[in-house]
C-alpha cells in the first residue's frame, strides 16, 4: 500500500516527501505544553485550545490510525503569487497561499484513495489544525528540529511546507528511522535573530519573532521590537537563510543570490527598486481595507488584513527613513488603531 501512496503523491501531485506512519502520541507533546506555560505563544490563544487535540488526535476522530504525512519545497518559488511584492517579504508568502494549493493536492489524494478504500476515512490538514505537524514529519524521518525550531533535512534544508492526512488505515510503511539532529554546534540562527527570539535552542518565544510580529499579531509591535523588524513587510527568513543547511541547498542547486536570500539587516537596494519600494508603500497607506483585501486574495498577505499591512508599512517606513512618504504618515494619526505607531513613525522620520 505504501507504494501506492507513494507514488500517488510523488509521482502524480509532485510533492517532495511522503510517508505513512501509524498515528501515536507526538513525541514532543511536552515541549509543546511547557512552551504554552512559558506564555510564549502570545496571542495565538488557539494553540493552547489545541494541546489535547494535538496531545491526542483520536480525540479529533477515534477511528484515526495512522497518518500521510507530506512535505514540498516552497524556494525556489513553485506557486508565485501573481501581485509583485518589492517589500521584504518572507520566501514562502513569495508563493501563492499554501493553504490552498496545498491542500487542493491532498484533496485530489484523497479523493483517489477513497477510490481504492471506500470505507476508509481520510482528513487533510494544512497548517492551521490541531496537529503538531513538525512531530509527525519529524517521526517520518522527513528532519531534525533544528536550533530555529524548523525542521530542517540534510538534502532539502528547511525552506519547505509540511502537511498531512489523518486516515483510519493501518501504516505499513517499512520502519523509520529518525534523522539525527545535525546543528551540532552551530548557533548562527539564535545569533542573526534581530529581536533574541530563539530564547534557546529549539524554543521560539513567538511574540518576539518577526514573523508573529508582522503577520500573527493583531496590534502594533511592542516600543523596543520596532527598530528591529528592520525592514521585514511581512514574515521573516533570517533564521533560515543563514542556516549553513539551506546554503548548502542554495549551493547545490545552483540558487542564485538574491534579495529572497539575503541575510543582512536592510536590503541593499537600486534606485530604481527604492522607488518601487516606495510606491508600493504609498498604495498600501492609501487603499481602504477592503482593496487591499481584494488585491491580496489568495496570497498570504491577506492573513495580515489591511491593519496589519499598514502596521507593518508603517514600520519598515520608520526603519527605512522613506521620507518621502511622510504626507501618508500623517493621514494615519487620524487612525485610532495606527495612531500610535503613525506618530512614532513620524519622529522616527524627522528624527
Ligand atoms: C504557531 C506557528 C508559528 C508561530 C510560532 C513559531 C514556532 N516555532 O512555534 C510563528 C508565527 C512565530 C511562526 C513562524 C514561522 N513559521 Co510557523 N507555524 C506555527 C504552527 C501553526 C504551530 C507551531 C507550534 O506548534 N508551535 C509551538 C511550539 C512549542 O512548537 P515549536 O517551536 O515548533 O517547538 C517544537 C520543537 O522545537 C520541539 N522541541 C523543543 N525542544 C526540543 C528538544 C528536543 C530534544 C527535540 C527532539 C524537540 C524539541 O518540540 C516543540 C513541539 O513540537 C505550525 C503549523 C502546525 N500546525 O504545526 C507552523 C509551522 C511550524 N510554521 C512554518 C513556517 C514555514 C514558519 C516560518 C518559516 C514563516 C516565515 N518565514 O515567516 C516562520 C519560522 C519561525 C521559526 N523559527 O519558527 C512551517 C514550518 C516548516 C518547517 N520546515 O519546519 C509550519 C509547520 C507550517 C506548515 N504547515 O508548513 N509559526
Amino acid at each position: 500500500m505504501f507504494s501506492e501512496i507513494q507514488s500517488l503523491f510523488q509521482q502524480n501531485l509532485k510533492l517532495d516527501q511522503v510517508s505513512h506512519i501509524p498515528l501515536k502520541q507526538p513525541m514532543t507533546i511536552e515541549f509543546y505544553q511547557k512552551w504554552l506555560a512559558n506564555d510564549y505563544h502570545g496571542t495565538m490563544k488557539y494553540l493552547l485550545d489545541h494541546l489535547e487535540l494535538k496531545r491526542s488526535p483520536q480525540n479529533i476522530n477515534s477511528q484515526f490510525r495512522s497518518v500521510i504525512t507530506v512535505t514540498q519545497s516552497y524556494f525556489p518559488t513553485i506557486e508565485k503569487t501573481d501581485v509583485a511584492l518589492p517589500a521584504r517579504v518572507a520566501m514562502y508568502a513569495q508563493n501563492k497561499d499554501y493553504h490552498f494549493w496545498l491542500k487542493d493536492k491532498l484533496i485530489k489524494g484523497i479523493s483517489a484513495l477513497q477510490n481504492q478504500y471506500p470505507g476508509d476515512i481520510f482528513v487533510p490538514y494544512v497548517d492551521s489544525g490541531p496537529i503538531l505537524e513538525k512531530d509527525y514529519a519529524y517521526q517520518a524521518g522527513h528532519g531534525w528540529f533544528g536550533k530555529n525550531s524548523c525542521l530542517i533535512h540534510p538534502k532539502k534544508g528547511s525552506l519547505f511546507f509540511v502537511a498531512e492526512i489523518l486516515s483510519s488505515l493501518d501504516a505499513n510503511t517499512p520502519a523509520l528511522t529518525l534523522l539525527p539532529d545535525m546543528c551540532g554546534t552551530c548557533t548562527r540562527c539564535m545569533d542573526i535573530c534581530p529581536t533574541q527570539a530563539i530564547v534557546k535552542p529549539k524554543v521560539i518565544k513567538a511574540d518576539q519573532c518577526i514573523s508573529y510580529l508582522t503577520i500573527e499579531s493583531k496590534t502594533v509591535p511592542p516600543l523596543e521590537l520596532r527598530s528591529k523588524i528592520n525592514d521585514w513587510f511581512f514574515g521573516c527568513d533570517l533564521c533560515q537563510t543563514i542556516c549553513p543547511w539551506n546554503e548548502k541547498v542554495f549551493r547545490t542547486e545552483k540558487i542564485p543570490t538574491t534579495h529572497l536570500t539575503s541575510t543582512s539587516d536592510f536590503l541593499d537596494l537600486s534606485e530604481s527598486e527604492k522607488q518601487d519600494l516606495i510606491e508600493f508603500y504609498r498604495m498600501i497607506l492609501t487603499s481602504s481595507n477592503k482593496q487591499l483585501q481584494k488585491l491580496f486574495q489568495g496570497t498570504a498577505l491577506d492573513r495580515a488584513h489591511g491593519f496589519g499591512l499598514k502596521r507593518n508599512a508603517l514600520v519598515v517606513i520608520a526603519n527605512r527613513k522613506i521620507t518621502d512618504l511622510i504626507p501618508e504618515v500623517s493621514v494615519l494619526l487620524k487612525d485610532p488603531k495606527l495612531e500610535e505607531l503613525a506618530d512614532w513613525a513620524l519622529k522616527e522620520l524627522i528624527s
